[in-house]
């Protein structure tokens, strides 16, 4: 079955994290995130993120897992819409999914190491996925852990590229979203998240 997102807790920080951040504590902020372990394709929320490729017309990984759970509507729609650069975001609907949209967006290949071009490219990643949302009134949204897999970009990395776009974004624009799920599938990546939110929505 699916879930509902009213059954997803919102994220508290742990006592005892206390690593110095260079962010303010925002409750309202914190209020909003998740941290949600397992299938992204189940979530009833307002949009997905997809990481996808150039091409939009699906592959391995999330992105074939979003293809084979929303039927081939979904391919249909992404063949309409020329391919995404990396970085930036494309919408569709989310077809047999239970969330509303599919946010694809393409996330940097990262064999030969991660430099700031990487970096940047990655943090675009989430940005630009939620100023679609936000642009198509989606107030909820989930992302897997872009780049990450096949795209070889280390983790350990990565979370932090999410977690500063995220807060980022929260800060200028937090009337504008409820909730910002962070799906993790592997058990390594949630505690990667459980680890590193603090540092990005610092407790007092
Ligand atoms: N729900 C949530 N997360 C998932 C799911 C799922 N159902 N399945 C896998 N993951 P990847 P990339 C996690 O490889 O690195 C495709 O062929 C997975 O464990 O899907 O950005 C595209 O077409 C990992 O943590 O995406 C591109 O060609 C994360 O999703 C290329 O792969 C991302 O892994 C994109 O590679």
């Amino acid at each position: 079955g699916s879930v509902p997102l009213d059954d997803i807790p919102v994220w508290t920080p742990t006592a005892g994290a206390s690593t110095p951040s260079r962010y303010l504590r925002n409750e309202t902020l914190d209020q909003k995130i998740s941290v949600y372990s397992g299938d992204i394709t189940k979530l009833e929320i307002d949009a997905i993120v997809n990481a996808a490729n150039k091409s939009l017309l699906g592959g391995g990984g999330v992105d074939g897992a979003i293809h084979r759970a929303a039927g081939p509507l979904l391919k249909n729609e992404c063949a309409s819409l020329h391919g995404c650069e990396t970085g930036e975001a494309k919408i569709t609907c989310g077809y047999g999914l239970p969330a509303k949209y599919v946010i694809h967006t393409v996330g940097p290949i990262a064999q030969g190491g991660v430099g700031e071009r990487e970096r940047r490219a990655l943090r675009s990643c989430y940005w630009n996925s939620l100023q679609t949302a936000t642009e198509n009134a989606a107030r909820s949204v989930a992302f897997p852990c872009i780049s990450t897999g096949i795209y070889g970009y280390p983790p350990e990395q990565a979370v932090h590229e999410a977690l500063a776009a995220v807060r980022e974004f929260l800060d200028a624009h937090h009337d504008k979203l409820d909730r910002v799920i962070f799906c993790v599938f592997l058990p390594t990546d949630k505690e990667l998240y459980l680890q590193n939110l603090p540092l990005y929505f610092p407790p007092g």
